[in-house]
């Protein structure tokens, strides 16, 4: 099925966006490769230049005019919640108190290195952090949940990229809203609401994307492990940084999806599409032979957080360790005490025999 629709989908569909953004790097590429032989020769060779294609791929793309979508059976994707389509977008929640609201691939994604590129609006009547609370970007296991994570389930299996517009924690420090951030689940860790999701994300930036009259965009790059997240909001054609880590392995065949939601406070939601690029990358046989090893639980190198599981089952491995030892040791505090009552009771028996 993958090569068919490769070939389906090979002619024309190049990534305008990448272009540019490949091309802003590449000088500085070339410095780096300079500099860098000067001081250590394979430097230059072993950083990850590989030519690199990309292609859209249609199954996995929502944009104008919709044909179909919400329909049913008709469409790669499916509508929950309040999500509406309308001629200029998929609008997730309208302007208004307590709506949320979802669209989600109804296919599953094997591609092993893919790009997303996000383009939205958030929108609506209220000043300046009296509107909420965003908008959420998937790669999940699981679709189609209503739940608190900005209108999806908690404990996810997979990626969310958010746009939290709304600063739930009260002292943020050095924290501008909206912020973008990206947070990696397994299955069993939670998203803090009440503190924007501080204590699970994977990096993030701030963007000032609310009720801006030029479009914006997003970007998640997810190749040979590395995830990478920009953001184009200043109208520039250009992509700032907002996140980039290596390490970070995702099991193929889950669902992209897209949600928001709103509480008192509210903003119109709105995705005016989602293209998905496939790229294609050579892997190095290293990492070919890695990739054998079926990623089947999502995980970041070198993160203690999603480890938690990990942790609780080697801290219990200790426990059972003092647990036998401590009761052991009981056992023989029981066993002196009884002896010594023995003795005792059977000296002060004899003493009464004479
Ligand atoms: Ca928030």
């Amino acid at each position: 099925m993958a090569a068919a629709s490769r070939s389906k989908h090979h002619s024309g569909s190049k990534s305008p966006v990448s272009l540019i953004y490949r091309r802003k790097t590449m000088p500085l590429k070339i410095f780096w490769c300079v500099v860098s032989l000067l001081f250590a020769v394979n430097r230059c060779f072993a950083e990850d230049d590989h030519e690199m294609e990309e292609f859209l791929k249609r199954e996995f793309s929502l944009s104008k005019p919709y044909q179909g979508v919400g329909s049913l059976g008709s469409s790669h994707w499916e509508l929950m919640g309040d999500a509406m389509v309308t001629t200029e977008q998929v609008r997730l929640t309208p302007d208004m108190q307590s709506r949320q609201g979802a669209v989600w691939s109804r296919i599953p994604c094997h591609l092993k290195d893919w790009e997303m590129q996000v383009h939205f609006k958030i929108h609506g009547q209220g000043k300046k952090n009296l509107n909420g609370d965003g908008l959420a970007i998937w790669y999940t296991k699981e679709r189609m949940q209503k739940g608190p994570v900005f209108g999806n389930m908690d404990n996810f299996t997979g990626l969310g990229v958010f746009v939290d517009t709304y600063p739930n924690e009260e002292k943020h420090i050095e924290r501008i809203f909206p912020f973008v951030l990206a947070m990696v689940g397994n299955g069993t860790v939670s998203y803090d609401h009440e503190r924007d999701g501080r204590p699970t994300e994977l990096g993030g930036c701030n963007a000032m994307v609310r009720n801006l009259k030029h479009d914006t965009f997003l970007f998640i790059r997810y190749i040979r492990r590395r995830l990478t997240v920009m953001i184009d909001i200043d109208g520039q054609h250009e992509w700032r940084d907002c996140l980039d880590l290596p390490g970070v392995r995702l099991p193929k065949g889950y669902y992209f999806g897209a949600s928001a939601v709103t509480g008192d406070l509210s903003d119109n939601h709105d995705i005016i599409s989602l293209k998905l690029y496939q790229l294609t990358v050579l892997w190095s046989q290293k990492e070919e032979g890695e990739e054998e090893d079926e990623i089947t639980i999502p995980s970041v190198d070198n993160m203690e957080l999603l480890r938690l599981g990990q942790i609780e089952e080697g801290m219990s491995g200790v426990a059972i360790f003092f647990t036998v030892l401590f009761s052991l040791l009981g056992c023989i505090f029981l066993v002196i005490i009884g002896l010594v009552v023995y003795s005792h009771w059977n000296e002060s028996r004899r003493k009464r025999f004479y």
